[in-house]
């Protein structure tokens, strides 16, 4: 086996880091994505601040794999249990994406030198029965994701009155196909923002909504019973000197986190929202629970992304507080797989709904497709049915479907 790192570009074309290792007739590489609405809570990447790639490059990153970190690790690569191998790369390395691509590679190891599928092995490290999550298909792009005037930054839609995944791929792509048709109708902009959802410019957030509604019907759905709608408004970003400034979602110039609860309220009685994620800002915790209470009232699942960050310690005090009813699941923000899973499971222990996640900065590593199979987690969200590195993570779940027979 053949060790070696090297930087890559993820979808926004900004440098990321991929291994490789090498076999007579395999080769099995790992490489880690980027977000752009990131968290302060998150671990922080190694990149070099230097001249090379607008200061993007992660060539030391590299550089500290190769002649270090991968030569003293390779007899353990795939060869001692997952949390073993975690608490190494902890000791070693502070830098979530050398920590990732390093949990990642072994990960793949294990499973390579075991002879078992990826989703599979995660399943056993798990102890979970493996199922395939219910996709969230971002099909409006908004906030840090486009260059448009949308304030929400994703607009999903949720097949969950269809049973089987290829259906609900099915209804993915053609609610996609009739949004398409109707932004033309209506003279709007078709071009994409970072996950594959059209960027429109619109009158206000609203309308965006009011577009889905009416691709969801033009494609023969029911929403509410067939299709529901979920949010990602990213409100950290709008939240300045306790209020929040969202002029084109809500109308008013600022708005207090109480009344745009009261404003989530009402959005719900008009639309088929199943979930909210970060509907009050990461450093608004105390208002985190008024919300997830209001909105449980209305069945709604208040997502915790920023908040929670995939970090085990946020997630008990989240539990805490029952701040949160449904979690985000981001193996970068964190570092490691095993924290992931710790995550995961403490959510799964505690009522808390899982959504796995890409980042807006991806690659063509489908493992999170494997991790929201293998881990039991009910919900993946990995853009629009549109780009390759989205659709990636989708259609690797198909090949689970129809090659293990898993639904
Ligand atoms: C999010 C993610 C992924 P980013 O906020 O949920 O959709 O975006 O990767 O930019 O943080
Ligand atoms: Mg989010």
């Amino acid at each position: 086996m053949e060790l070696k790192a090297y930087q890559i570009i993820n979808s926004r074309g900004v440098p990321t880091l991929e291994v490789a290792a090498l076999f007579d007739n395999t080769l099995i590489t790992a490489s880690v994505p980027q977000g752009a609405s990131k968290s302060t809570h998150e671990i922080k990447y190694l990149i070099d601040k230097n001249t090379k790639f607008n200061g993007l490059s992660v060539y030391k990153a590299v550089f500290e794999l190769n002649d270090y970190l991968l030569p003293m690790l390779k007899s353990k690569l795939g060869k001692i249990p997952q949390d073993q191998f975690d608490n190494i790369i902890k000791e070693l390395s502070p830098w979530g994406n050398i920590r990732l691509v390093l949990s990642l590679l072994h990960l793949k190891l294990t499973s390579f030198f075991s002879g078992t599928p990826l989703f599979k092995t995660i399943e056993v490290l798990t102890n979970t029965k493996a199922y395939l999550p219910t996709p969230m298909f971002n099909v409006i792009n908004g906030g840090a994701h486009a260059n448009n005037n949308i304030q929400i930054q994703e607009f999903m839609i949720v097949p969950t009155g269809i049973e089987f995944y290829p259906k609900q791929l099915e209804a993915g792509v053609e609610i996609f196909m009739q949004l398409k048709k109707l932004l033309k109708e209506k003279k709007l902009n078709t071009g994409v923002g970072d996950e594959g959802g059209f960027a429109p410019k619109l009158k206000n957030d609203k309308q965006a909504l009011d577009l889905l509604m009416l691709a969801i019907k033009r494609a023969g759905y029911k929403p509410q019973e067939q299709i529901h709608i979920a949010l990602d408004v990213a409100v950290s970003i709008y939240y300045k000197n306790n209020k929040y400034h969202l002029k084109h979602l809500t109308g008013t110039n600022e708005i207090s986190a109480k009344n745009l609860i009261q404003f989530y309220k009402e959005l719900a009685d008009k639309y088929p929202i199943l979930s909210i994620e970060d509907g009050v800002a990461e450093n608004d915790w105390a208002n985190w629970p008024n919300l997830t209470t209001t909105l449980m009232r209305k069945n709604i699942l208040s997502v915790g992304d920023d908040l929670i960050s995939t970090n085990p310690k946020l997630m008990t005090k989240a539990i805490k507080d029952n701040a949160i009813s449904a979690v985000i699941i981001k193996p970068n923000q964190v570092g490691t797989l095993t924290e992931t899973f710790e995550v995961i499971k403490m959510a799964q222990q505690n009522g808390i709904t899982c959504i796995a996640s890409h980042r807006s900065g991806e690659t063509n590593d489908p493992t999170i497709a494997h991790i929201a199979t293998g881990s039991a987690v009910s919900f993946i969200k990995s853009g629009a049915p549109n780009r390759g590195e989205r659709v990636n993570k989708y259609n690797e779940l198909l090949r689970i479907h129809h090659l293990y027979g898993i639904n």
